[in-house]
This record gives structure tokens, sequence and C-alpha cells, in this order.
């Protein structure tokens, strides 16, 4: 039975991974943090792989923060495949928290990387890095692609650019299995709640059910190439499938104004997003990205990867599931 550890496995990629990874056979272990609420509702409904004879999900307390702990998981567990999903995923926030966005989603992954070699599992692990678009920054050239010059605007930008160099570095200086996906935005019913689509989609739900009146947004002119979840976590595990390492962008190559996003979103509900939006200042970036496309010609081609849920259906699908979420049971 093939192992795999997932950094992050209670946010949105963590919790569709696991399943994906569960239902291939695998036997899976998470890293999960100590908070003083439990925060995995994500994962809930995985909970009974964690019991019984056929038990096949492990959650180990553990920190990017926390070098000796990770050292000591790897060499436990010597897992098959990584996958370093867990970040300070807030580009806006990383403003506030530039030393910490720094310290988990850059020099986070130089930890794990290095409990790698430092437990004597680098010769047959396979590593997965969650890269980001956010890296291509400034606008270079469209559509982007693998080979497109990245011009970082965030802090979390830049710590993913760290994390993304560091994988391709212990690739080419230890011969290690690592491969970075440069994924475009995705966003699913189980998006942070923080994140404009499902800002959006809740509050699409919530106006119509008469719980909310106001939506406050900052910039809505900027655009983004937004793609399902789901389907994403798929072109991850296929990259660690292949006989080389190698770095892939995962995309629809189609990209929409956060306005186009909210009249799909409020259509849904049969309202008038103009009627609800507000400005709010404190929601801009002091730098922002403008415009998003991703190229995913070369995952098609070597990976057999493709989106099937572009923008539209994507925004509607989760309209629905926040509408039946606000339904009495
Ligand atoms: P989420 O924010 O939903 O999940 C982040 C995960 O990281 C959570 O499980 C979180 O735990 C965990 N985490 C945060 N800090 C630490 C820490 N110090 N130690 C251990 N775990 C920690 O992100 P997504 O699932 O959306 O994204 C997954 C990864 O992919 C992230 O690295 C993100 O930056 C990257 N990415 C995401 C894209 C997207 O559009 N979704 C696009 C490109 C890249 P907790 O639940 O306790 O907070
Ligand atoms: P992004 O996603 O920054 O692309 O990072 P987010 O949904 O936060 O912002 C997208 C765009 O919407 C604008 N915006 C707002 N954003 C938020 N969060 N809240 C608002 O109220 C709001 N109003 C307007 C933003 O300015 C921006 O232009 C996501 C994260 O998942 C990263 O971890 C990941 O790497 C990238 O996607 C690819």
């Amino acid at each position: 039975m093939r192992k795999a550890l997932i950094t992050g496995i209670t946010g949105q990629d963590g919790s569709y991974l696991a399943e994906l990874l569960l239902e291939k056979g695998y036997e899976v272990h998470g890293i999960v943090r100590r908070s003083s609420s439990i925060n995995r509702a994500r994962i809930d409904h995985l909970q009974a792989f964690e019991h019984g004879e056929n038990k096949r999900l492990w959650l180990h307390y553990g920190d990017l923060a926390d070098s000796v702990s990770l050292v000591k998981l790897l060499y436990q567990l010597q897992p098959d495949e990584i996958y370093n999903l867990a970040a300070q995923s807030h580009v806006r926030v990383s403003f506030d928290i530039p030393e910490y966005t720094a310290d988990i989603t850059g020099v986070g992954a130089a930890r794990i990387l290095e409990a790698v070699i430092e437990s004597g599992i680098g010769k047959k692990v396979r590593y997965y890095q969650a890269s980001s678009s956010e890296m291509f920054g400034k606008v270079q050239a469209v559509p982007q692609t693998e080979t497109t010059p990245f011009y970082p605007r965030s802090p979390y930008a830049c710590a993913k650019l760290m994390a993304h160099w560091l994988t391709v570095n212990y690739r080419e200086s230890y011969n290690l299995f690592a491969c970075s996906g440069i994924l475009f935005n995705h966003e699913s019913p189980r998006r942070g709640e923080s994140f404009v689509t499902r800002k959006i989609t809740i509050a699409a739900a919530r106006i119509k059910a008469g719980l909310q009146k106001d939506l406050f947004l900052g910039n809505i002119d900027s655009k983004r190439d937004w793609g399902y979840a789901k389907e994403y976590v798929e072109g991850m595990w296929r990259m660690l499938q292949q006989d080389e390492p190698d770095d892939y962008v995962l995309a629809t190559n189609e990209t929409h104004t956060i306005r186009e996003f909210l009249d799909v979103a409020f259509g849904r509900v049969g309202l008038d997003w103009h009627d609800h939006v507000k400005f709010d200042d404190r929601l801009l970036r002091p730098a922002e990205v403008d415009l998003l496309i991703g190229d995913y010609a070369k995952a098609q081609a070597k990976l057999g990867w493709e989106p099937a849920t572009r923008m539209k259906g994507l925004a509607e699908l989760m309209v629905d599931a926040d509408c039946a979420a606000l339904r009495p049971q």
C-alpha cells in the first residue's frame, strides 16, 4: 500500500487530495496544527477511515514552523509521496503578517525539504510543492506558462517563489523527485470564506435568504483564471506519477473579472449584485495582481490533465452549495 503525507490536510486542497488518495487505496497521513478549537470540518466526513481494522487515515500534530517534528515524522513514516500544501495562503493578509508568511509559506518548504534529506528518505520519496500563479504577479506575458518570468507582488508571492526555487534547487542538487505545481486560482464549496469567490457565493445565498443585506468588496476589476479544486488535486497526483520530476501549470486558460463572477453568482439566485455590493478600501492591496490567465498545454500533453469546470459552472455549483447549506436539514 502506498503511503502519502499531506501538509495542509485541513485546508481546501488537502481535503480533496485526501479523498482522492483514499479512493486510490493509499494510506494517508496528514499534519494538523494544534488550535484552541477543532478545525477539521473539511475532513470530518473521512472519519470512517480513521478507525477500525481498515484504518487508512492518520492525523499527526505538527507545524511547518517546527523542524524537529518534521524530521521525526518523515523518519517514522517513510512516506512514498509528500504533498506540501500547508501555507499562510491569504495574499491580503500576507501584507499584515509578512514575516510569519515568509516563515511558513517560504521557509516552511525549506524545513520540509531538508527534513526529507535528513530523514534519509530522499532516494525514494516523491515531493509535491504547492506553487502559485501569484508568482507571475505583475503581468509579463499572457497566457502565463512554465517559462513566463516571475514578478511577485506580495509577501505571499515572494514566499511562494522561494519555495518554488527551493523545490527546483533540491531536485537539481540532490536528485530529489520534486515537482512544483504552478496552480492558478481554484475554488470549491470548501474554499476559505475570506477568498473573494466564496465570500461572494455565501453572500448571494444569505442575501437571497434575507439573512444579509450588503457585501463589502475591494478591487473588482482584477482578472483571475478560476478552476475547480477537486479537479486540480488530480493534477497534483499525476505530477508525482511521471517518470521524471518537472514543473507544471494547472489552469483553465480563461480569465474573468470579479464583476463577471458577481454576475453569475447573484444571477443564479435571481438578484442584481449592483443593489448589494459596496466598496471598502480596507480590502484593497498595497500592490495588486491585475491579470492571470494560464496555459495548461504542458500538463495536458504530459499528464493528460485538463479542466472540466469553467468559471460559470464553478460559480453556480458554489452558490448552489451555499444555498443548500442554509436550508433546514
Ligand atoms: P488553505 O488556506 O485552505 O489551507 C492551508 C492549509 O495549511 C490548512 O490546512 C492550514 O491549517 C495549513 N497551515 C497553515 N499554516 C500552517 C503551519 N504553520 N503548519 C502546518 N500547517 C499549516 O489553502 P488551499 O487549500 O486553498 O491551498 C493549498 C496550498 O496551495 C496552499 O499552499 C496555497 O498557498 C496554495 N495555492 C492555492 C491556490 C488556490 O487557488 N486555492 C492556488 C495556488 C496555490 P489550518 O486549517 O489549521 O489553518
Ligand atoms: P488571490 O485570491 O489573491 O488571487 O489568491 P482572492 O480570492 O483573495 O482575491 C482575488 C481577487 O479579488 C480581489 N478582491 C477581494 N479579495 C478578497 N479576498 N476579499 C475581498 O473582499 C475582495 N474584493 C476584491 C482581490 O484584490 C484579488 O484581486 C488566491 C489564494 O488562494 C492564494 O493562496 C493562491 O496562491 C492564489 O489564489 C492563486
